[in-house]
């Protein structure tokens, strides 16, 4: 739109035209005030009955909250308006009008659920909170590429159709592809991994993520964004130096980039994680975790991590950490085991104090232990051979990560529901919108 001046722009001594929604109607008698709301901010449009044109004051008054307006007029200083300047308006166009019931208030004067919101998320992100959440969230994704471009990755782009799993043969959502069974990809793994032994190295993918996840929690989604790395002549030490980097940029751009959003979520000391992130053994983690007597039965050696253990672990750390050197057997058959412990992984998990957010490690870049390894864990090493085979043609030892966006997002902000930091989540009730 030509001439359109944001509500933020407008000073006293302009002629603006401003476009954006009702946001609400205060009708005082002789006197009455809308207020126009766009992406900027707010600014109060007056009417006075008695000097303006009827006309103009009838479109003003009686537009319903939420419709689509445009008001050309003179900037005046209004001490008593809420920003400071109020418009005298001169012209007045409703351009899309609202139904008068509306399904949710984006003033939030009236609370909705958050079922409701996720129905009518455009609604919801008129709501400066909702929206502040989306605006961190691309801040996030802004950083963590950005940092990635600083670690001399080249960013990639890998199919979301296949034709096997990965993480494990459970968690698979079927497709039909001309005829023949597909399945929605779990994780670009191992796309990512061969990309490692071409030209380019040092590659990530930020994308989508399949998991048919049977349960239903403030965590899991069945559709999730993946920030994957992967680099050639890295072990699992280096690629934990470049998960904390990535994740600490995503803190500090954050920080640096959003302090109006984190003012309107209410944070008032929001700060990057300071210090090195401390490494656990898993075995160290799981002694910690019995001697918080929080679960009813000690883990013994081999056990996941239960989520209360997770709790009362990063509970005690108090910030985030890494659970080093995890049992081979609860580890995929892609993670390399140590040289001197084939019972002992290279795999490593980031935490939040409140839940994992990465998953990663060391890769097995040898031919025969990788074969073994599918074989080991009851996989067809046949359906495979498009990736093994490239282990035949010097495949350089390699580490990477997959670090779940929306949990990045949801434990730096403190949500309560992971479905808050998707705009669209798909779970085990919603296939749409
Ligand atoms: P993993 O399966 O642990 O590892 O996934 C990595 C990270 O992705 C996020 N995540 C999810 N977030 C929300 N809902 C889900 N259902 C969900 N599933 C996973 C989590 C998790 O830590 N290929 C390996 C990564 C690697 O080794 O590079 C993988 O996918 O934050």
């Amino acid at each position: 739109m030509e001439n359109r001046t944001y509500t933020a722009d407008a000073e006293p001594g302009d002629t603006v035209t401003v476009a954006g929604w009702a946001h609400e109607i205060r009708d005082l008698g002789g006197i009455a005030f809308l207020i126009v709301r766009d992406t900027t901010g707010k600014i109060q449009v007056k009417f006075e009955k008695d000097e303006m044109d009827d006309d103009l004051v009838e479109t003003g008054v009686n537009v319903n909250r939420e419709s689509v307006v445009q008001v050309s007029g003179a900037v005046e200083e209004e001490e008593r308006a809420p920003t400071g300047v109020e418009i005298v308006p001169e012209d007045v166009e409703v351009v899309a009008p609202a139904d008068p019931e509306l399904p949710l208030d984006p003033s939030g004067k009236v609370d909705a659920d958050i079922s409701t919101r996720l129905d009518n998320r455009t609604l919801d992100l008129r709501m400066e909170e909702s929206k502040a959440i989306f605006e961190i969230r691309a801040e996030v994704l802004r950083a963590v590429r950005e940092q990635f471009r600083d670690l001399n990755c080249t960013e990639i782009n890998t199919p979301k159709i296949v034709a096997t799993g990965t993480e494990g043969g459970t968690e698979l959502f079927p497709i039909t592809y001309f005829g023949q069974e597909a399945f929605m990809n779990q994780s670009p793994q191992l796309f990512k991994q061969l990309m490692v032994g071409s030209g380019l190295e040092r590659v990530f993918e930020i994308g989508p993520i399949f998991r048919a996840e049977e349960h239903n929690t403030p965590r899991h989604l069945n559709e999730a964004t993946s920030i994957d790395f992967e680099s050639a002549f890295y072990d699992h030490s280096d690629a934990m130096d470049a998960c904390e980097a990535v994740v600490r940029a995503a803190y500090e751009g954050v920080a640096e980039n959003c302090q109006e959003q984190l003012e309107t979520l209410g944070y008032e000391d929001f700060e990057a994680p300071s210090g090195d992130f401390p490494r656990l053994t898993y075995e160290e983690a799981i002694e910690r975790i019995n001697a918080t007597g929080e679960l009813d039965e000690q883990l013994v050696w081999g056990d996941d991590l239960p989520t209360e253990g997770e709790h009362a672990l990063g509970e005690e750390v108090g910030e985030h950490y890494f659970i080093t050197d995890w049992p081979s057997e609860i580890k995929p058959f892609y993670i390399k085991d140590h040289d001197d412990d084939e019972t002992l992984s290279t795999g490593f998990d980031l935490m939040h104090p409140s839940m994992e957010l990465v998953s990663g490690g060391q890769r097995e870049h040898r031919y025969d232990h990788l074969v073994a390894g599918f074989e080991q864990q009851g996989l067809d090493p046949d359906a495979f051979e498009y990736y093994t085979k490239m282990f035949k043609y010097g495949m350089p030892p390699h580490a990477g990560w997959g670090l779940g966006g929306e949990r990045l997002v949801m434990t730096m902000l403190g949500l309560d529901n992971i479905r808050e930091a998707v705009l669209f989540p798909r779970d085990r009730q919603r296939l749409s919108p």
